[in-house]
């Protein structure tokens, strides 16, 4: 790499005390304060300095780590994945116009998962605003939608400040994206650098009577389920959920990052028999996940012998993440944790100590009947390969910490159905904006927080096309993953449901038995095809064991669809 002297980020001493340095040492120190230690990017002039300062930080800590990938998008999923992971906001430098709005997408995602994400682009020089230069486009607006501030940062001196706004935004429940652009002159100035202090993260106060209220109706409950949700991991609220668990004996359901927070295989897990507790439920309370699709928008129970709905409780992280379209028999709203210790003590000063155990013992009953049924497909010898067979070999593979992302349809849903994490923090699925092209970021993201753990991506074949260069980022950082492809030669989730409603189905084909492994080779990795069922556990041996890239290409039955009740409107 060449010193770029004119522009270097070295920060010089100045008769004030303070740091001089271009804007890119300014964001680049702000970011690393709130503990940022990788940038995700692909390359562009207009965001140089922040190039430049990263590699040339002197200030604790050295060099900030810079993560260069193919597509913008990758970069901005890679940051989103790390702010999952780490809880840390992640950060993603995207050059001016078609840098920025190729991260649209991934930033949107952030939003509806509630990431915590600080996007900063490049912008057309501000003393040629308005003439044409290269890549003018005014970002924020097109921004503002999809995050929790978008803004232009006009004068060096004022990027410091913008930038700790941004992250401590970003950072702050209910979390998600911040973006903001800075005009290329302004960015490559130098300024004083007054460094803001970053202080603890502010925790709300949850509201005693709500939580009175929350603990009273959980005391007169019969039959309680609760439903643990991102937000839960995200507010680091995992050890307050499940002490609750376990020292009231409520049959849990999990979702998004929420999964692992009670462990797989605890006896209170109750997702495999989901239907039967929502519907038999007489409560429900929904903690840390908003009541959309994927909980019936919140609306449960009335199957268990004419009983009518059952009563619902939000607990959210902020009050704004409160779903209004529900009806509600109470909610409270604030730091996780608070609320979750706090509901605990309300329902220990109950007179009425609640015995839900014969509720539980018939979930039970329902979860073992529901493992019976998995059983016969998990090791189903169909030719071509049932994708439960995929997750057949690889459930027993997986150690506790292993990261598990989910990238692709029906193939993806068969893994939310068939594995079930041992720790909280290792999941990651597309969430409810249900983005597919995620898949190589996350795993790039992964890799990076989880340094010794497993990183498993699974990828819809339809899915690999959206990021599979990236392996290319994997292979120039030496990022060893392993990488599944359920290979059905079709957009499967499209095809099925096409074909329910009209009776036939277009644009739903890819093409059949390609060969996504060889792509890999070709990038710098290794992989194989499998088509016989018994070859799928030696192959991820081989993946795992590899020590670069390696997809393992399982060509399956197009045929073995999901069983779906929704499809999400
Ligand atoms: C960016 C984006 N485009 C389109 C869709 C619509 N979509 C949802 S699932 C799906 C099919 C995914 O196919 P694949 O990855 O091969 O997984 P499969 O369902 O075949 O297992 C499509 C096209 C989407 N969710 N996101
Ligand atoms: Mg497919």
């Amino acid at each position: 790499m060449s010193d770029t002297s004119g522009h270097s980020g070295d920060p010089a001493g100045d008769p004030t005390g303070d740091l001089i340095g271009h804007g890119g040492t300014h964001a680049v120190a702000v970011a690393a304060a709130h503990g940022v230690d990788t940038l995700f990017t692909l390359s562009g002039a207009h965001v140089f300095p922040m190039y430049d300062a990263a590699v040339h930080r002197k200030d604790a800590g050295g060099p900030m780590r810079l993560l260069d990938v193919r597509h913008e998008q990758t970069a901005v999923f890679a940051a989103e994945a790390m702010g999952k992971l780490t809880r840390v906001p992640g950060l993603a430098v995207l050059t001016a116009g078609p840098g920025v709005t190729n991260g649209v997408s991934a930033v949107t995602q952030a939003r509806y998962s509630g990431s915590p994400l600080v996007v900063i682009g490049g912008r057309a020089p501000s003393n040629r605003w308005g003439m044409g230069s290269l890549q003018e486009l005014d970002h924020p607006p097109l921004l503002a939608p999809v995050t929790k501030s978008a803004r232009t940062v006009h004068r060096t001196a004022e990027i410091a400040g913008a930038v700790d706004e941004a992250f401590t935004l970003a950072g702050s429940s209910h979390r998600g994206p911040t973006f903001l652009d800075v005009p290329m002159d302004q960015l490559f100035d130098s300024a004083p650098l007054a460094r803001p202090e970053v202080g603890p993260r502010h925790r709300q106060e949850p509201d005693p009577e709500s939580l009175e209220r929350v603990g009273g109706l959980l005391a007169a409950a019969t039959r309680p389920v609760l439903v643990l949700g991102t937000d839960v991991w995200a507010d680091g609220a995992e050890e307050s959920a499940l002490r609750l668990v376990e020292q009231t004996g409520i049959p849990v359901v999990t979702n998004g990052m929420g999964r692992g927070v009670v462990p797989g295989g605890h006896p209170q897990l109750v997702t495999k028999a989901r239907s039967q507790a929502f519907g038999g439920a007489d409560l429900v309370v929904v903690v840390g996940t908003p009541l959309d699709f994927r909980l019936g928008y919140g609306t449960f129970g009335g199957k268990d012998g004419g009983a009518g709905p059952a009563r619902v409780v939000h607990l959210a992280d902020s009050p704004g993440q409160v779903s209004p379209h529900a009806e509600l028999a109470a909610s409270a709203a604030g730091d996780l944790c608070l609320v979750l210790d706090g509901v605990q003590a309300a329902l220990e000063r109950q007179r009425r100590v609640p015995d839900w155990s014969a509720w539980l013992e018939g979930l039970r009953a329902a979860v073992a009947a529901a493992g019976r049924r998995d059983a016969e497909l998990l090791g189903s010898q169909a030719d071509p390969i049932h994708p439960a067979r995929i997750y057949g070999e690889l459930a027993p593979r997986l150690a506790d910490d292993a990261v598990v992302i989910g990238d692709g349809g029906d193939f993806v849903s068969f893994a939310g159905k068939y594995l079930e994490p041992r720790r909280p923090g290792g999941w990651l699925d597309p969430g409810p904006y249900g983005c597919l092209g995620a898949g190589l970021g996350s795993a790039i993201a992964a890799r990076l927080a989880r340094p010794s753990a497993q990183v498993v991506l699974l990828l819809g074949d339809g899915a690999a096309g959206m990021s599979l260069m990236d392996v290319d980022t994997l292979v120039r950082h030496d990022l060893p993953v392993v990488i599944v492809c359920g290979n059905n030669s079709a957009w499967g989730l499209e095809k099925q449901p096409m074909r329910m409603i009209y009776g036939y189905d277009v644009a739903t084909d890819l093409a059949p038995g390609t060969r996504y492994d060889e792509v890999v080779r070709a990038l710098g990795g290794g992989g194989e095809t499998v088509t016989d069922p018994s070859d799928i556990g030696p192959a991820l041996d081989r993946a795992f064991a590899a020590g670069t890239p390696y997809l393992v290409n399982v060509l399956t039955d197009v045929d073995a669809a999901y069983p779906r009740s929704t499809f999400g409107v």
